[in-house]
C-alpha cells in the first residue's frame, strides 16, 4: 500500500510541475504589498498530498509567495495538531491582529485565498 501511495504521489508531482499553472503578473508595487500580507502566513501541507498540491497550484495561479511548512517533520506536525486541533493538510496558519486562526480544507483554503487576494 506504501509503494502504491509512493508512486502515485510521485505522479500527481509530474504532472503538477508539467502542467503548473501561469502565475498572475501583478505590477512590482502591488506584488510588494501582497507580499508583505502572505507573510503572517503559513500553509502546512504534505508534498505530495493532492489536496495540498490542489492549494499550492492555486497559491501559484494568484502568485501569492506563502510559506510552505512539512507537515511530516515531528515538530511541525506536534505544532499543527496542538495548535491546529487535528493532524490534517492542509492547514492554513493565519496570523492578524495578534490572532491565530488554523484554517483546515482545501476548499475552504482557496475560497479564503479567492477572497482576501483577488
Ligand atoms: N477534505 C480535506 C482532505 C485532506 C486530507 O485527506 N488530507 C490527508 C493527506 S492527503 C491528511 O491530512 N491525512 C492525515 C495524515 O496524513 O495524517 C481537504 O480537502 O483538505
Amino acid at each position: 500500500m506504501f509503494i502504491v501511495r509512493w508512486i502515485l504521489g510521485r505522479i500527481i508531482l509530474l504532472l503538477n510541475f508539467v502542467f503548473a499553472p501561469k502565475k498572475r503578473q501583478r505590477p512590482p508595487e502591488q506584488q510588494d504589498v501582497i507580499d508583505q500580507q502572505t507573510q503572517s502566513l503559513a500553509l502546512y501541507q504534505y508534498a505530495a498530498c493532492p489536496f495540498c498540491v490542489k492549494v499550492r497550484r492555486e497559491m501559484r495561479r494568484q502568485n501569492l509567495n506563502i510559506n510552505l511548512v512539512d507537515a511530516k517533520q515531528e515538530s511541525n506536525k506536534a505544532l499543527l495538531t496542538a495548535e491546529g486541533g487535528k493532524l490534517q493538510v492542509p492547514c492554513l496558519r493565519i496570523e492578524q491582529d495578534g490572532q491565530t486562526q488554523w484554517l483546515y480544507e482545501s476548499k475552504a483554503i482557496t475560497s479564503y485565498l479567492n477572497e482576501r487576494f483577488v
